[in-house]
C-alpha cells in the first residue's frame, strides 16, 4: 500500500493550505478598493481603463465580511475581504482573518470536484490581505431572496444535490488516498474559529439564555418548552458531538439559501454556490441538512406571506425531495465509478457493494434530517435568524410560522432515526408547517 508523500500529480488541486502572516493587512473601503485592485494585473485587465474609471459599491449582505462590486469599462469583478471581526456584531467579536484562506482553499477544491461554473471563478487571491477577487455574478440574485419573492428556480435543487454529492464524495476517504485525506483534514482544521461559531450558534446558544439570542416574546412559551425537553437537549448535544468529531468530507459549512445565487427562472437559469468560509472536515449530513433546513424554513414562512401560500409551499417542499434524489443518484454513481479511496473497498465488499452504498446513504440520511432540525431551530431561536421568517409583516402570523418551524425542528432533532425516507420527512414537514384550524395562517 502506498503511504509515501502526497503526490502532486494524483491530486493536483489539493496542494495543502498555507496560512500567511497578516502584518501588511489593510481593511479596504469603497475609496481604497481601486488602488488595491490596480496592483493585480489580471484584475486590472478584466476591468479595463484606469482605476479612476472604476466604480465601487459595497454589497455584502452576509454576517461576516465586506464585499465590493467593482465595474470598469471592460468588465466587472467581486472583491471579498475578511475583517478581523464579525460584521453583524462589530469589533467586540473578533474573528481571525485566516477564514479567507480556508474559503479560497474550499473554492479551489469545489471547482475541481464539482466542475468550474458551479462556484465563482477566482481571478486573484491575496492571502495577506484576506482578499479574494472573483468573477462578478452579474444577473444573479441570492436564492433566499428569490424564494421569499416566490420565484421558482427549478434548477437549484438538482444542481445543489449534485454539488453536494460531488464535493462530499470526492473529498472523502471514499475517493482520496488516506494520506491526502488526512493532510486535507489537518489543513482545514485550522478553520476552528468558524467551526466554533457553528458549534455555539447551532448547538448550544439556542438552548440556554444566551445574551445574543434575540428576544422574541411571542415564542417564549415554545422556547421554554424546547429547553425543558430532556430528549431534545440530549439529542442536540449528540448532533453537536457528531458535528465536532466526524471528519467525513470537506463541507461547505454554511450551505443555506443565502449561499446560493441564481439567474432568473426558466430555460438556461444558472445556479452558483458561494461563500464557503465555514469549510472544514465534518459529517456529510451537515451540508445536506443545511439545504433541507433552509427550504423547510421557507416553506414554514409561506403562510405568513399571504394568499397563494399553499401552492408555493408545495413547490418548495418538492424541491427538498428533488435535492435529495439528485444527491443520492449522483452519490450512487460515484460509488460505482470513483471509489478510489481506502474506505469501503471493493476487494472486501465484493458483491455487497450496492448494499453497502444503501446502508451508507441511509446513515447519511439520518444525519441530514437531524442536522436539518438543528439548523431550523437555531434560525428560529438564536442569533442570525432567516429573513424568510423575520420579515413576515404581521406579528401573529410570524409567530405562528416560527412556532410551527420550531415544532418540526424538534421532531427532526429527536426523531431523525425513525423517519424512513426524505419523502416521509417531507410529509412530516407538510403536516407540521400547515396552520391547523384556528391557527393564524
Ligand atoms: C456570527 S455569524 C452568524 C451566522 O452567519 C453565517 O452565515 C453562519 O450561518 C453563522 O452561523
Ligand atoms: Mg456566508
Amino acid at each position: 500500500m502506498d503511504s509515501g508523500p502526497v503526490s502532486e500529480t494524483s491530486h493536483p488541486r489539493r496542494l495543502g493550505i498555507t496560512v500567511p502572516g497578516f502584518a501588511g493587512y489593510e481593511p479596504l473601503s469603497v475609496e481604497t478598493v481601486p488602488a488595491r485592485l490596480a496592483a493585480y494585473p489580471e484584475v486590472a485587465r478584466r476591468l479595463g481603463g484606469a482605476p479612476s474609471d472604476w466604480s465601487v459599491r459595497e454589497v455584502g449582505d452576509g454576517n461576516l465580511n465586506f464585499v465590493y462590486i467593482v465595474e470598469g469599462p471592460a468588465g466587472s469583478v467581486c472583491a471579498k475581504q475578511a475583517l478581523p471581526y464579525v460584521r453583524l456584531v462589530g469589533e467586540s467579536w473578533p474573528l481571525p482573518l485566516d477564514r479567507a484562506i480556508y474559503e479560497h482553499a474550499a473554492l479551489v477544491r469545489q471547482a475541481a470536484d464539482a466542475g468550474p461554473g458551479v462556484v465563482p471563478e477566482v481571478i486573484r487571491f491575496d492571502a495577506g490581505q484576506a482578499l479574494i477577487v472573483m468573477e462578478n455574478l452579474a444577473g444573479h440574485v441570492i436564492l433566499r431572496g428569490a424564494l421569499i419573492e416566490r420565484q421558482r428556480h427549478d434548477s437549484a435543487a438538482p444542481i445543489l444535490g449534485r454539488f453536494c454529492a460531488e464535493t462530499l464524495f470526492r473529498s472523502s476517504d471514499l475517493a482520496l488516498d488516506p494520506v491526502t485525506k488526512k493532510a486535507e483534514m489537518a489543513g482545514f482544521a485550522g478553520n476552528h474559529a468558524l467551526c466554533r461559531i457553528s458549534e455555539d450558534l447551532i448547538f448550544t446558544d439556542p438552548y440556554h439564555d444566551h445574551e445574543m439570542n434575540p428576544d422574541n416574546p411571542a415564542l417564549h412559551e415554545a422556547i421554554a418548552a424546547m429547553r425543558a425537553d430532556d430528549a431534545w437537549r440530549l439529542a442536540i448535544q449528540e448532533w453537536k458531538f457528531a458535528f465536532m468529531s466526524r471528519a467525513e468530507a470537506l463541507l461547505h459549512g454554511d450551505l443555506h439559501s443565502g449561499s446560493v445565487m441564481v439567474t432568473p427562472p426558466g430555460a438556461g437559469e444558472r445556479v452558483r454556490i458561494i461563500d464557503p468560509e465555514f469549510a472544514f472536515y465534518g459529517p456529510m449530513g451537515f451540508d445536506l441538512g443545511a439545504v433541507l433546513a433552509n427550504l423547510w424554513l421557507n416553506a414554514a414562512a409561506q403562510p405568513g406571506w399571504g394568499a397563494g401560500w399553499e401552492d408555493q409551499q408545495d413547490w418548495v417542499l418538492r424541491q427538498g425531495e428533488a435535492f435529495w434524489a439528485a444527491f443520492a443518484d449522483r452519490f450512487r454513481m460515484l460509488w460505482q465509478e470513483e471509489r478510489t479511496g481506502e474506505a469501503m473497498v471493493e476487494r472486501v465488499l465484493g458483491g455487497a457493494s450496492e448494499a453497502a452504498c444503501d446502508a451508507f446513504l441511509a446513515r447519511v440520511q439520518i444525519d441530514t434530517l437531524g442536522f436539518a432540525g438543528a439548523k431550523m431551530a437555531r434560525r428560529v431561536v438564536g442569533l442570525a435568524g432567516v429573513a424568510d421568517l423575520r420579515t413576515i409583516p404581521e406579528p401573529a402570523a410570524r409567530a405562528g410560522c416560527e412556532a410551527r418551524a420550531l415544532a418540526l425542528a424538534g421532531r427532526l432533532v429527536k426523531g431523525a432515526r425513525s423517519i424512513a425516507t426524505v419523502a416521509a420527512a417531507t410529509e412530516l414537514a407538510r403536516d407540521a408547517l400547515n396552520p391547523k384550524d384556528g391557527e393564524t395562517a
